[in-house]
């Protein structure tokens, strides 16, 4: 008798064990999701169902950090000003450094893969993220991007002032998911 109650106990320990413990998770709409390579998740893996805009761009993933605005504001932000000669005029974006956010999310690998709601993807180091000071922006000019615009998320790396940045097909717009390889 005493061996059946010790052993359900230790079953039951193990099955308390084993369901994972998510951190709190954002209650605002996520805007960012880091996956892949990364040791601070805070939500399930992808739902086949309940992921449906991942799951219709192929994006499957074991390991994510969903971000919502708050979560993101929360690292500290960064203003920078950036005049681009193909844009109307310089704009202000504020947002936190995209090596604060890799943090946040215990990022491990140095390849980055940025994809943006379009489907246009780049590919970047985490090295090169931090030496350029690199940021994610989700406000431009005082009010937060949104979907339709250039948001959710805009990587600006800065500039020496009126000077167009070193490459431009790197300033991807409409961000929503990064994959740390
Ligand atoms: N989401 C997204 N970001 C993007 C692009 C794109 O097609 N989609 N084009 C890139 C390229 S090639 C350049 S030169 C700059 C400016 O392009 P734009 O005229 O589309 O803003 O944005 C970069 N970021
Ligand atoms: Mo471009």
């Amino acid at each position: 008798m005493i061996r059946l109650k010790t052993a359900l106990i230790a079953a039951m320990t193990i099955l308390i064990l084993a369901v994972p413990a998510w951190a709190e998770p954002g209650k605002g709409p996520v805007m960012l999701t880091i996956i892949g390579k990364i040791d601070k998740p805070n939500r399930p893996k992808s739902d086949a169902f309940f992921d449906g805009f991942f799951a219709s761009q192929d994006t499957t993933f074991k390991n994510a950090r969903a971000f919502d605005t708050a979560a993101l504001d929360a690292l500290g932000v960064k203003t920078m000003t950036v005049k681009y000669p193909k844009w109307p005029k310089a704009i202000t974006f504020e947002g936190p450094l995209l090596a604060d956010v890799l943090d946040a999310a215990g990022a491990r690998g140095d390849k980055l893969i940025i994809r943006a709601l379009d489907g246009y993807a780049i590919e970047m180091s985490a090295s090169e993220v931090r030496k350029a000071g690199i940021i994610l922006a989700n406000k431009r000019d005082g009010a937060y991007l949104g979907i339709g615009g250039r948001g959710p998320t805009w990587v600006v790396m800065p500039t020496a002032g009126d000077k167009k940045p070193k490459d431009d097909s790197k300033l991807i717009w409409a961000v929503y998911v990064i994959e740390v390889r």
